[in-house]
């Protein structure tokens, strides 16, 4: 059956030569992320509208970001606040901007019973009747932001498992098998927003003139190899045997398994994630001797990446399983974290466990 929810692109100039039917109402619009959350919602047997609701919460949440990070150079919002978050890092002002904007638009939106933030200490009630858990890094690669670098907010939903009324924090502390939706929005030349609720990867890119989200890459599939890298190769001597040697090996010369593959590292998890999403290869960020646990936070991080590498066809690894299985001890625990092309991952997860030297 096909999926409701994939609704194709209509094309804006006719394909054949020019014709006197007149252009349909439906082909010079493209189709809205309201449009095509709302033909979810319709899929979706019993659906309430409450999911729907809460997405296009996020996705104005996420708009109004894009004003302030477009202006953030000349609104004066660079630089640090001076304060430091649970991470122990330096709080930049549009991060604090960015989590109070998320925050605000969830629990206006009536649906959100619990939330956690890279930015906060600990998750917190949003509203006691909503249903869902709504998890998320504000502003990723936030020590970009006085570079002008491509920076982005990542999200993940999951629905409350326990009944009572009040909210509890056990909500957020959910394996990643159990997201209903994730997403995050890049902020780069244009700002883009990847979701998925469990049916493939559709991609949707903001007119701002509008101020709408219009389905720009509908059903993404992660290709089934790549050939590129990324990875901070400024960690080598930290990476264990295994993780050094699969570096070497894929930067090797081999023409008929297309090797060295080429690298590619912005230092913006937003930014290389939705490269490697769209064009395969592998992205790497493994514990090492400094960051033992691994240096990405599986909640807000990696799990959201982890859903959406798998709805799209890739893989997501800690280097040994998937990171999706991984149950969270903590709120802002940390994890090794490595996705992309599904062979690509296979490969590393071989060498990682030495099962190939
Ligand atoms: P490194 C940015 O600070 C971030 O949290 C992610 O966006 C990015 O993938 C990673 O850290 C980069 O870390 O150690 O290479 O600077």
């Amino acid at each position: 059956m096909t999926d409701p929810t994939r609704t194709e692109r209509t094309s804006i100039i006719p394909s054949e030569g020019p014709t006197s039917l007149p252009l349909q109402a439906s082909s010079v619009v493209g189709t809205t992320l309201r449009e095509h959350v709302l033909a979810g919602m319709h899929a979706a047997p019993g659906a309430t509208g409450q999911f729907t609701s809460l997405l296009n919460h996020i996705s104005l949440g996420i708009r109004i970001i894009t004003t302030r990070v477009r202006a953030a150079g000349l609104a004066g919002m660079l630089g640090y606040t001076g304060d430091t978050n649970v991470q122990g890092e330096q709080v930049q002002k549009l991060d604090a901007f960015a989590n109070d904007v998320l925050v605000n638009v969830l629990e206006r939106s009536g649906h959100c019973g619990l939330l956690a933030s890279e930015e906060l200490d600990e998750a917190r009630f949003a509203t006691n009747s909503g249903k869902y858990v709504v998890l998320f890094d504000p502003l990723d690669g936030s020590s970009n932001i006085d570079t002008n670098v491509s920076i982005g907010t990542i999200f993940a939903i999951l629905r409350r498992r326990h009944g009572e009324i009040v909210p509890h924090v056990e909500d957020a502390l959910q394996p990643g098998r159990r997201i209903i939706a994730a997403g995050y929005a890049l902020y780069g030349p244009s700002t883009i927003f990847v979701l998925s609720s469990g049916h493939g990867v559709d991609a949707f890119t903001l007119d701002p003139n509008v101020g709408e989200f219009f389905l720009s890459h509908p059903n993404i599939r992660c290709p089934e190899r790549g050939n590129s890298y990324s990875a901070n190769e400024g960690n080598y001597a930290r990476w264990s045997k295994g993780v050094r040697r699969w570096n070497d090996w894929v930067r090797e010369e081999n023409k008929d398994e297309g090797r060295p593959y080429g690298h590619r590292y912005v230092g913006s998890l937003v930014a290389d994630a939705h490269r490697t999403l769209l064009k395969g290869g592998i992205f790497a960020y493994p514990a090492d001797t400094k960051n033992k646990k691994g240096k990405l936070r599986l909640l807000y991080e990696a799990n959201p990446m982890a859903f959406l590498f798998e709805q799209a066809g890739g893989a997501a690894t800690d280097g040994h399983r998937s990171i999706l299985d991984i149950h969270p001890d903590e709120l802002h625990q940390r994890t090794p974290l490595i996705f992309g092309s599904k062979h690509d991952v296979a490969d590393y997860e071989a060498f990682a466990s030495e099962k190939r030297t």
